[in-house]
C-alpha cells in the first residue's frame, strides 16, 4: 500500500461501522466527517441486488440536523427554497438549500417530526453551523444540534417484503417520504419510505447509536429470505436514474451551481409569501437567464470506470461544460455520464467530446433518467 488513512476521532465512525467491517467492506469514503462504505468488493452483485432483490446500506453519514423549539418552523422555511405550506407531521420533503448568492449548498430530506421539531437529513456539507448561525443572527427561539440518529437503507424491489416482515403490514401503506416512529424489539427507530435510489425502499433511522450492530444483524437475518447483501449508495444506478448527487454534480466551494441549472427549478418557489435565503439572487439569476443545464451523456468507446473528478466537456476545442460523473451502465451496456452543459449547445450537437485525461471520447446528449 502506498499510504494509509488514519482511522481516528477527527473522522467519525457510523454505528454500523463494525458490522460493515465484519461483512467485508472494501472501501470507505468520508461524508459529513464520517466514514461511509463505498463498496464490498462485488460490484456486479451489489448492483444486481439493488435492481432485482434487496440491498442494505450504512448511510449513517446522512447526518440529521435537528431544529427544535417555538421558532423551528420559521427557520426551516427560511433556509429552504421550497414552499413548505401543507407539510404535515410525519411527512418528509426534498428541500434544496441555497446560500445568499443562490448557489445550492445542500439538498436534504426534511422530516417534520412535529410543528416544533424537524430533521434535515443532509448531504455532505456543514449545515448545522449554517443553520445555527442564521438562527442566532435572527434571534430565533430554538436549538440546532446533531441528534444521535443514524439511518441505514434497504433498497430494491424486495425491500417491501422485507420491511413487511420486519415491521408489519402498515408499512405497505406508507407514502413516499412519509415516516413513522417505532420500537423494533426495543430499538428506537424512525422508519421512512425513502432512499437514494429509484428502486424503491425504506430508511431505518436508528435513534440509539449503541445498537448499530444489533439492528444491522436483525435486518441481515430477516433479509436472507430475499437474498439480501451489503452495498452502498450505487453510482451506476444513480447515473441511470439521474438522481442528483450533491458533491458530484455540484459542490459550492469547488463547482458551484444554482438549482435552476441542476433541474430543481420546480422546488424554488420564488413567489411564496415567506422570505428565504437566496430569493433575491435567484430572481436575478432567472432575469439574467440560466446559462447551463444538467443533462445525461452517452460516451463512446470502451467502458469507462467511474471517476472521482469533474472532467472537461468540449466542442471544437472550446469548453462547453463539465462532466460531473462517469460510469458504465449495466442496463444500457454503455458508458454514461451526468454533465452541466452550456445552453448555447443543443441536445442534438454531434461534436461533443470528453477529456478523460489519457483519452478523448465522443459524447452525445441523452435524456434523464437514462433508465
Ligand atoms: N435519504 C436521506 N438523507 C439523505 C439522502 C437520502 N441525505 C443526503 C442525500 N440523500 C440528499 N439528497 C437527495 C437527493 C435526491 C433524493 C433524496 C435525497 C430523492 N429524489 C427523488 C428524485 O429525484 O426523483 C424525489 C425527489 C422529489 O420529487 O421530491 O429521493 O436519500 N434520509
Amino acid at each position: 500500500m502506498p499510504f494509509q488513512i488514519h482511522v481516528g476521532p477527527n473522522i467519525r465512525k457510523s454505528p454500523y461501522f463494525d458490522a460493515t467491517v465484519a461483512d467485508g467492506v472494501r472501501s470507505f469514503s468520508v461524508y459529513n466527517h464520517m466514514y461511509i462504505p463505498g463498496n464490498f468488493g462485488d460490484p456486479e452483485g451489489e448492483y444486481r441486488r439493488l435492481l432485482n432483490g434487496v440491498a442494505m446500506w450504512d448511510v449513517g453519514a446522512q447526518r440529521q440536523v435537528e431544529i427544535a423549539g417555538p421558532d423551528a418552523e420559521v427557520l426551516v422555511r427560511y433556509l429552504t427554497t421550497r414552499d413548505l405550506s401543507g407539510t404535515r407531521a410525519g411527512q418528509g420533503r426534498y428541500v434544496p438549500l441555497c446560500n445568499h448568492d443562490g448557489i445550492l449548498i445542500n439538498d436534504p430530506v426534511l422530516l417534520k417530526l412535529s410543528p416544533t421539531r424537524y430533521w434535515l437529513s443532509i448531504a455532505d456539507s456543514d449545515i448545522a453551523l449554517w443553520a445555527e448561525g442564521i438562527a442566532r443572527e435572527r434571534g430565533l427561539d430554538l436549538r440546532v444540534f446533531e441528534p444521535d440518529v443514524s439511518p441505514m437503507a434497504i433498497q430494491g424491489p424486495k425491500a417491501r417484503d422485507l420491511a413487511r416482515d420486519l415491521f408489519g403490514d402498515w408499512i405497505l401503506d406508507l407514502k413516499y417520504f412519509w415516516f413513522r416512529e417505532v420500537e423494533f424489539d426495543g430499538i428506537p427507530l424512525v422508519v421512512a419510505r425513502s432512499g437514494w435510489s429509484k428502486q424503491g425502499g425504506f430508511e431505518l433511522y436508528l435513534m440509539d447509536g449503541t445498537r448499530g450492530s444489533e439492528l444491522w444483524g436483525r435486518v441481515k437475518r430477516a433479509g436472507r429470505a430475499y437474498g439480501i447483501g451489503p452495498g452502498a449508495p450505487n453510482d451506476q444506478e444513480r447515473l441511470e436514474s439521474g438522481l442528483l448527487s450533491y458533491g458530484a454534480d455540484a459542490r459550492y466551494q469547488q463547482f458551484p451551481a444554482n438549482p435552476f441549472e441542476l433541474g430543481l427549478g420546480a422546488m424554488v418557489n420564488l413567489d411564496r409569501p415567506d422570505e428565504f435565503v437566496g430569493r433575491t439572487a435567484l430572481r436575478q439569476i432567472l432575469e439574467r437567464g440560466v446559462r447551463r443545464r444538467r443533462v445525461g451523456l452517452f460516451i463512446d468507446g470502451e467502458p469507462v470506470a467511474s471517476n472521482g473528478h469533474p472532467l472537461d466537456l468540449t466542442l471544437a476545442g472550446e469548453a462547453v461544460g463539465v462532466v460531473c460523473e462517469v460510469g458504465f451502465s449495466p442496463r444500457l451496456r454503455r458508458s454514461i455520464a451526468i454533465a452541466l452543459l452550456d445552453n448555447a449547445v443543443g441536445d442534438d450537437e454531434a461534436g461533443l467530446s470528453v477529456d478523460l485525461g489519457h483519452d478523448r471520447r465522443r459524447a452525445s446528449v441523452a435524456r434523464l433518467p437514462f433508465a
